[in-house]
């Protein structure tokens, strides 16, 4: 299709880099989708879907505990409702701006799409930094931060969950202000507590599920997770469940990380050690090496993809993976990467993968364990229900098989077989496409 469209976008939506990438990466994913398709060129398709139905920017003012004034500001996203309700995660993090949310809420909206649930695409979150906050300081800031979200937040409208700086104590705040502002006890929020509307195994939902994908990938190969050694970085919610469930599977994790550094256990992360600091404590990862002084620790997060494994999972934040992490990676003869994280490789490491022949398991379908469960306690709530554990992981496990072979299906159609980043970029779009001509010119 033509480019001078893809200018116009990124024209218009300047100083966005990460959105930037993100729109540009699907645009190319999506060619031969508009070459078969020209109503969906006539429609404007492309144009709709990556301009958000509608954006809310809000003050988000606070008492910090020496009672001083704070202000943040808060965002929602609202980008696409053709599949369901806005569905998607808040993030609070120092780097947050509308860009940013942006690029995760457009993300959002195909990944969902990949699960099969309904389920559209938002994402919000604020630039308040919780590191080093009291708790009473991140009560303050939630509640807020929701006195404003409340009037535009539904469970038939939108429904936000955490994502990197929300987990159950934010996710719990939040809850208890809506539900007092509304007086309405709904499924407002997922990531909920399990004695209050949460699911079971939302928890470990987006870790579990990379390694559910990743295991489908790597049996395309005839192999699987056993007795690979394993690199996930980050140290919370995704990266914890990811090293957890590869454990299970007979793996070993090796090394992980926060915004300071990175460890480097050679026999085997200790994982609840990992969780006693950064779930319990709420602490650094280099304290790791004071229960364990035979451990490695090292400054900046960056070296640790020149830990030379068989399987790469970058956990952490976007771009944390470029070309030159992608070259060590190959170097040291890594045979599979599993993005947990939304969008942690550059355009150039990606490149560097899928010429190198490397299984590659992007984001999108990667991660979607997240929101997937997320879907299923939506589900739950509506029906006043909760599942077992177990029920709840066998159609994790069901959806993320399908994601697989979904993914692979549209990448052989459209673009080369096995090359997941076009398939999961396509099989996404089109049924949003689908959904969208149908629905009419809204
Ligand atoms: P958490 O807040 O639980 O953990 C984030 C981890 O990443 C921390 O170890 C943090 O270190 C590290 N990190 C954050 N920013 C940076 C940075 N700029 N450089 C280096 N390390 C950094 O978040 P999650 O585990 O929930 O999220 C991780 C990734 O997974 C994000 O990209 C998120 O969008 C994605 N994701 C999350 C889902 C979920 O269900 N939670 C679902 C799908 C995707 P520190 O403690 O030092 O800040
Ligand atoms: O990026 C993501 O998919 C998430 N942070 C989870 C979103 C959700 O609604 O569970």
């Amino acid at each position: 299709m033509d480019k001078s469209m893809l200018d116009d976008i990124l024209k218009k939506n300047a100083g966005e880099p990460e959105f930037h990438q993100a729109v540009s990466e699907v645009f190319e994913s999506l060619q031969p989708v508009f070459d078969r398709h020209p109503e969906f060129v006539d429609a404007k398709l492309f144009e709709r879907v990556a301009e958000p139905e509608r954006v809310i920017m809000f003050r988000v003012p606070w008492l910090d505990d020496q009672g001083q004034v704070q202000v943040n500001r808060g965002f929602r996203v609202e980008f696409n409702s053709a599949l369901g309700p806005y569905k998607g995660g808040l993030r609070f993090h120092k780097t947050v701006y509308l860009g940013l949310l942006k690029f995760l809420g457009f993300e959002q909206i195909f990944k969902n799409s990949l699960t099969g649930l309904q389920m559209g695409g938002g994402k919000g979150g604020s630039d308040f930094d919780p590191h080093g906050k009291s708790d009473m300081e991140v009560m303050r800031f939630c509640q807020s931060f929701m006195s404003e979200l409340s009037r535009h937040i539904g469970p038939d409208t939108d429904v936000p969950a955490g994502d990197i700086g929300v987990g159950a104590r934010e996710i719990g705040f939040m809850f208890g202000q809506y539900k007092r502002l509304t007086n309405s006890f709904t499924g407002v929020l997922t990531g909920k507590g399990l004695n209050w509307g949460g699911s079971l195994g939302r928890t470990e939902a987006t870790g579990y599920g990379l390694l559910y994908l990743v295991r489908e990938m790597l049996k395309t190969k005839n192999d699987s997770m056993k007795d690979k050694i394993v690199v996930s970085s980050g140290s919370g919610n995704v990266s914890i469940y990811a090293t957890q469930k590869c454990m299970q599977l007979g793996a070993k994790v090796i090394a992980m990380s926060d915004s300071n550094g990175y460890i480097v256990d050679k026999g085997g992360i200790d994982l609840s050690l990992v969780q006693q600091i950064k779930e319990v404590q709420r602490g650094r990862i280099k304290e790791y090496l004071v229960k364990h002084p035979n451990a490695e620790y090292h400054e900046g997060s960056t070296g640790i993809w020149e830990v030379k494994c068989d399987v790469a999972l970058p956990n952490a934040t976007q771009n944390e993976l470029n070309g030159k992490a992608a070259d060590a990676l190959l170097g040291n003869g890594v045979l599979a990467v599993g993005e947990g994280a939304n969008m942690p490789t550059t355009p150039d490491g990606i490149r560097a993968f899928l010429e190198g022949g490397v299984l590659f398991g992007p984001a999108k379908a990667a991660n979607a364990g997240g929101v997937a469960v997320s879907g299923l306690e939506m589900a739950q709530n509506g029906q006043r229900l909760a599942w077992s554990f177990d029920e709840v992981d066998t159609r994790l496990q069901g959806i993320m098989r399908n994601i697989h072979t979904s993914a692979r299906k549209a990448s052989a159609e459209y673009s080369t077989e096995g090359n997941l980043v076009d398939g999961a970029n396509i099989a996404g779009f089109m049924k949003v496409a689908e959904a969208m001509m149908q629905q009419g010119l809204v």
